[in-house]
């Protein structure tokens, strides 16, 4: 039996529940600089007069520019957009001294506070959830190696259809949600199934971008992952597999070699495995 397809999943819909999300997000309210304000500000708006010029935008253009950011507003897609064009940079700017584990974008559909298990147990999933089956384990450690008990492992991911629990209707809550807490020796197993490449919302404004321009909208298969410890430096990062499509050419620009996985057939004769190990620097 195949899990259920996910009825009328639309951009408007996971538009609006990421925007939402984001609002609602703590975040600090300390003000910003306003010399970096402006700074970052006047060469912003610089940047732009200069594509402008070089390229003699048009007003036919200029509206259409117009238009089309009102309606990545309308539909909610200015986490999309931001985060399939924009935050890779942002992440390289952030983590460039780190030494340990590899770091890439959060993307739009990450949600705390999901639920915990014990390491080995098996992502919340429906019956006959798609994908290959895939246990995914390693350690995390400090950078000396030495292993770090209660470090939280956070993995999310879509499932094979290319949807994420609460970002389209029909399914449950948590679906491919989870955390584990490592024990003493660091360790931590998740069983779940192996994501497909994933397709960005084409139905809204960041699709008709790429329609217009003629790019593609996919990501390569991926998981999601933060991996943190206390007095260790939170790792956000996803992880994606060797040979798999789009991993040479992925729309958010998020694949770094690091960050391969190389699955071989389970020990268990059911699906296959992959271990990656992280080493947290300290906060
Ligand atoms: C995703 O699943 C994702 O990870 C990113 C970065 C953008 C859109 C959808
Ligand atoms: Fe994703």
């Amino acid at each position: 039996m195949s899990a259920p397809t996910v009825p009328s999943a639309t951009a408007a819909g996971s538009g609006r529940s990421a925007t939402e999300r984001f609002t609602q997000k703590e975040r600090s309210t300390s003000s910003v600089d306003q010399a970096r304000v402006s700074a970052i500000a006047t060469d912003a708006i610089t940047a732009l007069h200069d594509v402008i010029r070089r390229h003699g935008v048009t007003y036919a253009e200029y509206d259409a520019l117009k238009a089309w950011l009102i309606r990545v507003g309308e539909d909610g897609e200015w986490p999309l957009f931001l985060d399939v064009w924009v935050e890779h940079v942002v992440e390289e700017v952030a983590n460039a001294d780190r030494k340990g584990a590899v770091g890439t974008i959060e993307g739009p559909y990450y949600i705390p506070g999901s639920p915990e298990f014990r390491s080995g147990a098996t992502l919340p999933m429906r019956d006959g959830e798609q994908g290959t089956p895939l246990l995914f384990q390693g350690t995390v450690t400090d950078l000396d190696g030495n292993p770090i008990e209660d470090a939280r492992v956070e993995l999310w991911h879509a499932d094979d259809d290319g949807f994420y629990s609460q970002f389209a209707p029909g399914i449950p809550e948590w679906n491919l949600r989870g955390s584990i807490l490592t024990g003493a020796d660091g360790r931590f197993a998740f069983h779940t199934v192996k994501p497909a490449p994933y397709q960005i919302p084409t139905d809204g404004s960041c699709g008709a971008l790429i329609a217009a321009a003629g790019w593609h909208a996919w990501r390569p298969a991926h998981l999601h992952l933060k991996v943190s410890a206390p007095g260790k430096q939170l790792v956000t990062t996803q992880l994606y597999f060797e040979g798999g499509a789009h991993v040479q050419d992925d729309v958010a620009q998020a694949v770094k070699p690091e960050l391969i996985l190389r699955p071989t057939p389970a020990a268990s004769g059911h699906g296959e495995e992959v271990t990656y190990d992280f080493a947290l620097d300290p906060a």
